[in-house]
């Protein structure tokens, strides 16, 4: 009797999140399982408790990695995600509207999260979608990320690349790419938008929170 209440309020909890999400009942109740697993006792996933989570299921420490997805998750930029947060950003990476394609696209860029995208941020990502990418190809996804060696040519060809783009999208030279240049230009250049979304919903992020 005594947790009945508790029980209540966690199915109304799943029901008024299913809703404000538009997530069917049932898969935001499998969400849920997945949920426990990734947060602390408290019910919250700050950055360490993703580090862990990420580290123990994928056997990675790539601090871009962690940084994206943290980013993709914590919408509100309070340093923790909710449950409600895990929902939504699950179901995003799957079936975003364009626009929100490009709002995960410019979180997941950020990696240090001040607002703007700088050049390193996007070779420090171009070099994550390229170890991805192949680890998707030779691996099929199995096994350490970190395991995979990405060769020298490809670290030089993926470098090139994200100096190339990074100078196409900062179109001020102010050597750094604010939310509002980084979105006209995602919308106006199919090339830079298939570039960007190619890095960002990758297999590896999609699949980290499939069990
Ligand atoms: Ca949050
Ligand atoms: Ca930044």
């Amino acid at each position: 009797m005594g947790n009945k209440p508790a029980k209540g309020s966690k199915n109304a909890d799943v029901e008024r999140i299913a809703q404000e999400t538009k997530v069917d009942k049932n898969e935001v109740l499998k969400m849920l399982e997945t949920f426990k697993a990734v947060s602390d006792k408290s019910g919250n996933v700050d950055k360490k408790t993703m580090q862990a989570y990420i580290q123990n299921n994928v056997g990675s420490t790539n601090s871009a990695l962690l940084a994206a997805v943290f980013n993709i998750f914590d919408t509100d930029n309070s340093k923790q995600i909710n449950f409600q947060e895990f929902v939504m950003a699950i179901n995003l990476l799957s079936n975003p509207t364009p626009e929100e394609a490009i709002d995960i696209c410019f979180r997941s860029l950020d990696l240090n999260g001040d607002g703007y995208i700088s050049k390193g941020e996007l070779k420090e990502m171009a070099l994550l979608g390229a170890r991805m990418k192949r680890h998707v190809q030779i691996f099929n996804a199995q096994g350490s990320l970190d395991n995979v060696d990405l060769p020298i040519s490809e670290v030089s060809r993926a470098t090139a690349e994200a100096e190339q783009i990074f100078n196409l999208m900062d179109m001020d030279k102010s050597r750094s790419v604010s939310r509002e240049e980084f979105t006209a230009l995602m919308e106006d250049k199919i090339e830079l938008r298939k570039y960007i979304e190619g890095i960002v919903f990758n297999e590896n992020i999609r699949n980290l929170f499939k069990k």
